[in-house]
């Protein structure tokens, strides 16, 4: 197959708030610096369905979504060195040259060798996507990874190899949501021993959260999602009180505060959900004096964040997040090692597998809040 266009089985989303359709696609040849991958197993993601449903400023349709994914190096354009054919690999939509700004100073992962591209939905050698229907109309590349595909095509900055014993479908989940919230505990907020945490969103990305922060040693750690049936794996995982907002008349932060072991608040908050209005109780609630809090959830076009500047003003910090703060080709190999050894949760992430002919199904059980992820093969 190699040097030749495939055709194969893809999930296409024609435009926002329509289902996708699942049809022959024809996946070119990859050109100078990108690999062909065969995806073995792809989970949907909650930033898959925010862009189908037209949130994502940076959304282009027709496309093909999905980036949370593992699978086979089925052939390399020309010059590829880092990977060959049969390598097992995560795509990894936030890249890593090892040569830029961003991925020489060590508190960034935000590689910028091919990010304007991924982010206009083509490849970087031609400025064109590798997708196109069988009548020729192309289709956008999604996040640099469009996973929902049996073969995609992604820049070799963008692949982390991996061992080959390694379940592609379990650590597919490496490829976002997991490595997300571990990487914000440990790498963007650095959470001590000791410390208080909150957690807003009790998706597969809060619930990472929770797991890393009591790895490292937090003590209290809160839940706090809407969705009171949350309440079981959030205790599961590792938090110590669950709190839903609709059982209190008062703010939520106004009651986390109350709850809080000092009084003054929670050392570290995670806003998990992509609400602003959250993202401001997130950062309210934190420590008078030194809280911080973390973005993780990824809000809608349009939206703004807000606060008392007085809020900054006595201590408390916002930051934010993408991937966990992981330099993605370094470290992605690092994750699974860790899972590997046996002490992780990874398993417990995956409530649904599903045939990939059945992705619509998979969308409407991430909708459910039954599901953290549905897990596709091939
Ligand atoms: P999810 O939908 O599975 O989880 C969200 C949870 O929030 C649900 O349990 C829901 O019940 C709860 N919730 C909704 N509204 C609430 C409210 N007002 N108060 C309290 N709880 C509420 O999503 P996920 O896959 O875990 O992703 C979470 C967020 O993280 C999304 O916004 C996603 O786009 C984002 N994300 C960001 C990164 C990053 O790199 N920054 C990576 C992955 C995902
Ligand atoms: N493209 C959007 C924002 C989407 C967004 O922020 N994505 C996160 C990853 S979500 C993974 O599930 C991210 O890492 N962003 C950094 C980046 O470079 O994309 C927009 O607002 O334009
Ligand atoms: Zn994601």
């Amino acid at each position: 197959t190699a040097g030749k266009p495939i055709e194969c089985k893809a999930a296409i989303a024609w435009e926002a708030n329509k289902p996708l359709e699942v049809a022959t696609v024809v996946v070119d040849p990859p050109q100078a610096g990108e690999v062909r991958i065969k995806i073995v197993a792809t989970a949907l993601c909650h930033t898959d369905s925010y862009t189908l449903d037209g949130h994502d400023p940076e959304g282009l349709f027709p496309c093909i979504l999905g980036h949370e994914a593992a699978g086979v190096v089925e052939s390399v354009g020309e010059g590829v060195t880092s990977v060959e054919p049969g390598d097992h690999v995560i795509p990894c939509y936030q890249a890593y040259c090892g040569d830029c700004l961003f991925c020489k100073h060590p508190k960034s992962n935000l590689c910028t060798s091919v990010r304007s591209f991924t982010g206009k939905g083509v490849m970087k050698a031609d400025e064109k996507p590798r997708f196109h229907t069988l009548d020729g109309k192309p289709l956008y590349h999604f996040m640099g990874t469009s996973t929902f595909s049996e073969y995609t095509v992604v820049h070799e900055v963008s692949v982390a190899k991996i061992p080959k014993d390694a379940p592609l479908d379990k650590v597919c989940l490496l490829g976002c949501g997991v490595s997300t919230g571990w990487g914000a505990v440990y790498n963007t907020a650095k959470v001590t021993l000791g410390a208080s945490v909150a957690v807003f969103g009790v998706g597969a990305v809060g619930l990472a959260v929770i797991e890393a922060a009591k790895r490292a040693g937090a003590t209290r750690i809160f839940a706090v999602d809407t969705n009171p049936e949350k309440e079981a794996q959030a205790k599961k995982w590792g938090a110590t009180d669950f709190v839903n907002p609709k059982d209190h008349d008062k703010p939520i932060q106004q009651v986390l505060i109350e709850m809080s072991p000092t009084g003054w608040g929670i050392d570290y908050t995670f806003e998990c959900i992509g609400q602003v209005e959250v993202m401001r109780a997130a950062l309210e609630c934190a420590h008078r004096g030194w809280g911080e809090s973390i973005v993780v959830g990824v809000a809608a076009a349009g939206k703004e964040v807000s606060t008392r500047p007085f809020q900054l003003v006595t201590g408390r910090s916002w930051k934010g997040t993408a991937f966990g703060g992981y330099k993605s080709r370094l470290q992605v190999p690092d994750l699974v090692a860790m899972y590997q050894q046996g002490d992780t949760m990874l398993d417990s992430y995956v409530t649904h597998t599903l045939n990939f002919d059945e992705i619509n199904k998979a969308f409407e059980l991430l909708h459910s809040g039954k599901c953290l992820r549905c897990v596709l093969t091939f």
